[in-house]
């Protein structure tokens, strides 16, 4: 389902914007739904904050957290674009809301986990793959995701903390849109001078080789896995447990 353009642009820049995939009711949705757990954790006490001044905030979980980011997981654009980079069989390893608060920092460029803790070289295909989720504009002022185009193919090297990339581009698009980043490249969310919330969500894949970020099979409930599609069984992780069905 991706035109060899969007491929071609994936394999050279390490990512690939999907302008306004996402219809604006379901955006408008997911927004109240990310903002009301956001302050429901913090009303908790639970809450993952992270950034100077806890600036920005994390809901883990979110295939346990309503039916709407259930059915969000499995849209079949995005997960063609991840077919693409990790195979048919890749698996979810972290779905979660993303909030930047006024006044958030640049996060800093990295590649995602567990890359960075990998001897070098680094595989020259894709492991990991995040899908960035536009629940607002993202703009220059906002904290719109940064990507160095190409740094993928850099499979020694990693950016330094503190160090600002002249090659690194702000991916700005209108809310619905879903950035789709290879996690090997350098890439991170930029700071957010604006008065307003920049709210994202971030479905993160894997190989399904791989241990995902996140131990899905123990964190959703009995009542999410018996109305799960095939699909959503495949990317919770059913599927590639060897020997389970003997
Ligand atoms: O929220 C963003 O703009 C990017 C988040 C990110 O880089 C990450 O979680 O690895």
């Amino acid at each position: 389902m991706l035109t060899e353009s969007e491929k071609a642009q994936l394999d050279q820049h390490g990512f690939l914007l999907l302008e306004s995939l996402i219809p604006s009711n379901i955006t408008e949705q997911l927004r109240e739904g990310a903002l009301a757990l956001a302050a429901a954790e913090q009303e908790a006490g639970k809450n993952h904050r992270y950034l100077a001044n806890d600036s920005a905030q994390r809901v883990w979980n979110l295939v346990n957290k309503g039916e709407i980011f259930e059915e969000a997981i499995q849209q079949p654009k995005m997960l063609a674009a991840m077919a693409y980079l990790l195979g048919v069989d890749c698996t979810l390893s972290s779905f979660t809301v993303n909030v930047l608060y006024p006044g958030a920092p640049a996060a800093g460029l990295h590649i995602d986990y567990p890359l960075s803790a990998l001897p070098t070289p680094r595989p020259s295909f894709p492991l990991v793959a995040n899908s960035v989720w536009f629940l607002d504009d993202w703009t220059l002022e906002n904290g719109a995701t940064s990507c160095v185009p190409g740094s993928h193919r850099r499979l020694e090297a990693l950016p330094e903390p503190g160090v600002e990339y002249s090659d690194a581009l702000q991916i700005c698009g209108p809310r619905g849109s879903v950035l789709i980043v290879n996690g090997a490249i350098w890439h991170g969310s930029s700071k957010n001078i604006t008065n307003e919330p920049r709210v994202g969500l971030l479905g993160f894949f894997c190989r399904s080789i791989l241990k995902p970020q996140q131990a899905q099979l123990k964190l959703v409930s009995d009542a999410v896995l018996s109305r799960a599609t095939p699909t959503l069984k495949r990317l919770l992780g059913l599927d590639s447990l060897p020997n389970m069905n003997a």
